[in-house]
């Protein structure tokens, strides 16, 4: 037990005890408990070893029994047996704004209601404004509450993390008592999702850097500021953290807010193994409190006798193994990539020229570039029938003629996978696409069963090169349909058929954990853009971070591929 998780449970017992509907003083006297021992300056395990609680201000008997109970037990049987009999979507409520215990017990027994989904729907029907003590602007005033909680809850995705994060990188950035300063946490592991923002900053002048840390334009409001680490809330939504070190620790603090925390935890273990205490400060010889003296991450990783392992790889998913065997993945930095996969254009659902993807491409240094727009039965997305498949490939052959050599783009198609796993177009006319990516954008409620055995049938397909999104899902938005992607995995691997990092923040699909799973298989992959506007071009970025977090190379990406070594792995299988 320490303070704060014993504050926490406090703070706990009288909202749930509000809601039980308990006797007001009782109710306001773990109330004030919470104040006082938030400011609470002593020992609390002490005061409960030597029997004191109750010389604290503020504390009375029953709730020094309880701070003593939890202390001996972890635990409040009291606390238990609330969070027991209260339903969970009452204290959810609670953290409304301006809708406190009081009027969600009054809901709950009024209307029964007992879910934020069923709050929301009573504010809209009008069965809550007609309730004694509401009205029309109290069902309006929750309603809003609801949408905001939802803004300031929850993760974000990585693209919407990075573009939060620029700006106060280049505030502290620019000032001049930062000597230097990253974002660490699940951002610069790159996670596809983030909950919070993380920085660490070297300076001699923590003060400063924090006054401008919560003062910086874009703070909605500020939820800690103290002399070397502060809290906010940005406009966004988003909570950032910054702490401020020396720069003599910046290499601990760095790596300690990177995480993840079970990468830490081996770390810690590592230091451990070798008479060393490491934390954010430092790495200290037992008994000495001078740390180890690092300038960079790579020499803490050395100090422990270990090869640097880069901020994606730090998940704790065979690692510390891998870095003593000398097994690291040699990281990718999208230099190696000669080709990209998956670009819709005009012709389809996207917005580009041919022709532009051919100049970005030259400028770029991509020497291949497989087009692929919609095939025939995705109306929707404006799919292309054989007689436009048949105009766009006309188009290809006279770009590629006008560049000279100096870039290829590739006649493919992002084929649908129709319900029963074949593919768009009669089995005559696939032959007139160079390399085929295959998809699925329909029938997403099919049984696991059916749609493994829909995608395996798509790749037994001779002309299949790549399989498309394999899952479907929208981070954060929209779970992927069911699917045994593993089995899929191994089929393609057998099969030479490639899977698809899909470099679209909203998909980042194959996830990167199942990427690391299609590396041990053998299955080749390709970072595709998807891209349906040139903007969409810039997010290959996302998808070489997730192919380094799968460990994947150079040597498993199509993307690395001459544009001839392309073409025969695309007809390898014909
Ligand atoms: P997030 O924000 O949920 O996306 O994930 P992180 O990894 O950014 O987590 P966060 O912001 O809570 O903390 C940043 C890093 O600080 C975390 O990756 C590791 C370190 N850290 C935080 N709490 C602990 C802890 O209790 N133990 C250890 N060993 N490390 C911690
Ligand atoms: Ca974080
Ligand atoms: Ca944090
Ligand atoms: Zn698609």
């Amino acid at each position: 037990m320490n303070g704060l998780r014993l504050t926490a449970m406090l703070e706990e017992m009288a909202t749930l005890l509000e809601l039980d509907g308990a006797n007001s003083f009782k109710v306001s006297a773990y109330q004030r408990a919470v104040r006082v021992l938030s400011s609470y300056e002593g020992n609390l395990a002490e005061a409960v070893q030597n029997k004191t609680l109750l010389d604290i201000e503020g504390i009375g008997k029953g709730i020094a029994e309880k701070i003593a109970e939890a202390y001996e037990s972890e635990s409040i049987r009291e606390l238990e047996e609330l969070r027991s009999r209260i339903p969970r979507g009452l204290v959810e409520m609670t953290s409304i704004q301006g809708f406190g215990p009081k009027k969600a017990l009054s809901v709950y027994t009024q209307l029964g209601i007992d879910t934020m989904a069923k709050l929301e729907a009573a504010c809209k029907d009008g069965s809550l404004a007609a309730l004694k003590g509401f009205g029309a602007k109290t069902a309006e005033k929750i309603l809003q509450g609801i949408a905001q909680l939802a803004k300031f809850s929850g993760r974000r995705r990585l693209d919407v993390a990075l573009k939060a994060a620029a700006p106060i990188l280049e505030v502290l950035r620019a000032h001049p008592a930062v000597i230097r300063v990253e974002s660490a946490g699940s951002l610069r592991r790159r996670r596809e999702t983030v909950g919070d923002l993380d920085f660490v900053a070297a300076t001699e002048s923590p003060k400063e850097v924090m006054d401008l840390f919560v003062a910086m334009e874009g703070v909605e409001s500020v939820l800690g500021h103290g002399e070397t680490k502060s809290s906010v809330l940005l406009d966004s939504g988003i909570q950032a953290d910054l702490r401020c070190v020396t720069d003599k620790q910046f290499p601990f603090a760095l790596a300690h807010f990177t995480g993840s925390k079970e990468h830490n935890t081996r770390m810690r273990q590592r230091a451990k193994d070798r008479q060393l205490k490491l934390n954010e400060y430092g790495l200290f010889p037992d008994g000495s409190e001078e740390s180890k003296a690092a300038s960079s991450e790579a020499d803490l990783y050395k100090l422990l006798e270990l090869p640097y392992i880069h901020p994606e790889l730090r998940e704790d998913l065979g690692e510390f193994s891998a870095a003593e065997n000398g097994h690291l993945p040699s990281m990718l930095d999208g230099k190696e990539l000669r080709g990209l996969l998956h670009m819709h254009t005009h012709y389809s659902d996207g917005k580009p020229t041919l022709d532009q993807y051919a100049e970005w491409a030259i400028a770029n240094e991509i020497s291949w570039m497989g087009i692929a727009d919609h095939s025939q039965s995705l109306t929707v997305a404006n799919g292309l029938n054989e007689k436009r498949v048949l105009q766009q490939h006309a188009e290809i052959d006279e770009v590629n003629a006008r560049h000279g050599g100096k870039v290829r783009l590739l006649k493919g198609i992002e084929s649908d996978i129709l319900p029963d796993g074949s593919l768009d177009y009669p089995e005559g006319f696939l032959g007139n696409f160079e390399w085929i990516v295959a998809s699925v954008h329909t029938h997403f409620n099919l049984t696991e069963e059916e749609q493994t055995r829909r995608v395996i049938r798509a790749i037994s397909n001779p002309h299949t090169t790549v399989i498309g999104h394999l899952t479907g899902r929208l981070i954060l938005a929209r779970e992927g349909y069911a699917i045994d992607q593993k089995a899929v995995i191994r089929e393609a691997a057998q099969a030479g058929v490639a899977i698809e990092i899909n470099a679209n923040p909203m998909r980042l699909d194959l996830d990167w954990r199942l990427v690391h799973y299609a590396v041990e298989q053998g299955c080749r992959l390709c970072i595709s853009p998807d891209a349906h506007v040139m903007k969409g071009l810039d997010d290959v970025i996302f998808g070489v971070w997730m192919a380094r977090k799968g460990w994947a190379e150079a040597g498993h990406l199509l993307n690395s591929l001459t544009t001839d070594e392309f073409l025969t792995f695309a007809r390898s299988r014909r």
